[in-house]
């Protein structure tokens, strides 16, 4: 789709509805004649700004800037002309259609870096890269993507296997247009070799990938039985008093979650209904909920009282949760504490006096920080791209098995979606079909 509208001029406001200033960018061969007439203006120097008044017919309905680029110095390499006006509401939108109105078509979700692309203004990665920047939240993932976005690009890892993969499609599509001509002897050892090399490289960046998305989606729960502590220790950790403590066992029916913030790491976190058996159904429900977070996990705070022994749903906690990454806790160390020799190793915290948060915050960032993704690895900031990186490796693997065939037919297919999947992967697009898959994920107005 976004081809077929290239000679076209797009404008869109790049700016959100609440922003006290609005900025209208108009790209494209009509950019200044559409300029021009809004504004009676016919000159626009380059990388300049005018204080121009924008007119509806007679009716003056703007006094604004105007700042205009000349192709191919700007964002996108074609002319581009930028109006910041009042707001970016009501007003900046009857502009827009004033420019609408004057021979522009509204842009679609990352048009404009589409055709930054297309003119060479930057590559895929980079423009990919960039909208992280636009839109993360999170200083790591800010920090990871403006590096890939201004400093070294990052998928040069994969950029490497073309040439390699190039030389047996290009020996593949001889194979399919002159099957007598040319031998089928396609040197196998080589290709195994790259078949491997390329699964490699291709996971790194996606388990990099991976890793950053989450990262940026941390799950903590806090587990254990009703009224050890834990929305206690979870008011502690969020800072504010959200959840409800209380004496009467079961209060925490259903879970709630709150951002967890220290040392620069950010988390969900969740207070959780007890791990209990119950005649409450509301309780029960609360607590088959609490079965459900603990899959989806990553790090379980597990909360015991440590005034009290252990008893047999402790215990099932503890052998439930097993496989999982976890923390074992003993809270109310206030309390004189009771024996218990399968809590040797927990941390001992008390949510009243605020011992041992410090010690038990350390770790909860220790174990965030085991999961960082690579900042000076690559990562592919497109969902569509992760998809095809999996898809990739199967197709990998799938080869390597055909490879001890004599399906020449099957082998040459795969090297050939193989060839394609990795252009695609490392920002050297194929088909119109995937930037439009890839472009379409950006924000408006970028
Ligand atoms: N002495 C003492 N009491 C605590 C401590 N932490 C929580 N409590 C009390 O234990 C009771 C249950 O706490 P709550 O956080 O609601 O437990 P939950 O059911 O696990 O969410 C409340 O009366 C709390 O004030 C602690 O470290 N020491
Ligand atoms: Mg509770």
């Amino acid at each position: 789709m976004y081809f077929d509208r290239i000679n076209s001029t797009i404008c869109a406001l790049a700016t959100a509805k609440e922003s006290s200033i609005g900025i209208i960018r108009v790209s494209g061969s009509k950019a200044f004649k559409i300029a021009s007439k809004l504004t009676g203006k016919t000159n626009f120097e380059h990388r300049k700004a005018d204080f121009v008044k924008i007119y509806d017919g007679e009716k003056v309905v703007e006094k604004c800037l105007i700042l205009t680029f000349h192709t191919p110095f700007s964002f996108t390499g074609e002319d581009v002309a930028e109006f910041h006006v009042h707001g970016a509401a009501e007003n900046a939108e009857e502009i827009l259609k004033l420019i609408v109105k004057n021979g522009a078509i509204p842009a679609l979700k990352g048009e404009f870096s589409f055709r930054a692309v297309i003119n060479s203004k930057m590559s895929v990665d980079e423009a990919l890269a960039l909208n992280t920047v636009i839109t993360s939240e999170n200083p790591y993932a800010t920090d990871l993507s403006r590096k890939a976005a201004f400093e070294k690009n990052s998928v040069d890892r994969l950029k490497n296997l073309i040439p390699e993969w190039e030389y047996f499609h290009t020996l593949a599509t001889a194979v399919v247009d002159f099957p007598d001509q040319v031998s089928t002897d396609i040197d196998f050892e080589k290709l195994k070799n790259l078949i491997n090399r390329s699964n490699l490289d291709i996971s790194k960046v996606s388990a990099n990938s991976k890793a950053l998305e989450k990262f940026l989606d941390y799950q903590i729960i806090i587990l254990g039985k009703p009224n050890v502590g834990k929305s206690s220790l979870f008011n502690i950790l969020v800072g504010q008093e959200r959840a409800i403590v209380a004496d009467i066992p079961g209060t925490t029916r259903d879970y709630i979650s709150e951002t967890f913030y220290a040392k620069g790491f950010q988390a969900n976190l969740t207070d959780s209904a007890g791990l209990r058996i119950t005649d409450s159904e509301i309780e029960a429900k609360g607590i088959e909920k609490s079965r459900n977070l603990l899959e989806k996990g990553d790090l379980l705070i597990l909360l015991f009282d440590g005034s009290k022994p252990l008893d047999e749903e402790d215990r099932e906690i503890l052998r439930e949760t097993r496989m999982k990454s976890r923390l074992i806790v003993k809270n109310k160390c206030d309390f004189a504490q009771a024996e218990n020799t399968e809590l040797a190793d927990a941390v001992e915290i008390s949510c009243k006096n605020g011992t041992g948060i410090d010690v038990l915050t350390d770790k909860i960032c220790e174990n965030i920080e085991k999961n960082m993704p690579d900042k000076n690895e690559a990562v592919f900031f497109s969902d569509w791209q992760k998809r095809k990186a999996d898809e990739t490796v199967r197709k990998l693997e799938e080869l390597k098995l055909y490879l001890d065939s004599d399906q020449i037919e099957i082998i040459l297919f795969l090297i050939n979606e193989i060839f394609t999947d990795i252009r695609d992967l490392s920002g050297n697009l194929t088909s119109h079909d995937v930037y439009d898959k890839i472009f379409g994920g950006f924000c408006l107005g970028k």
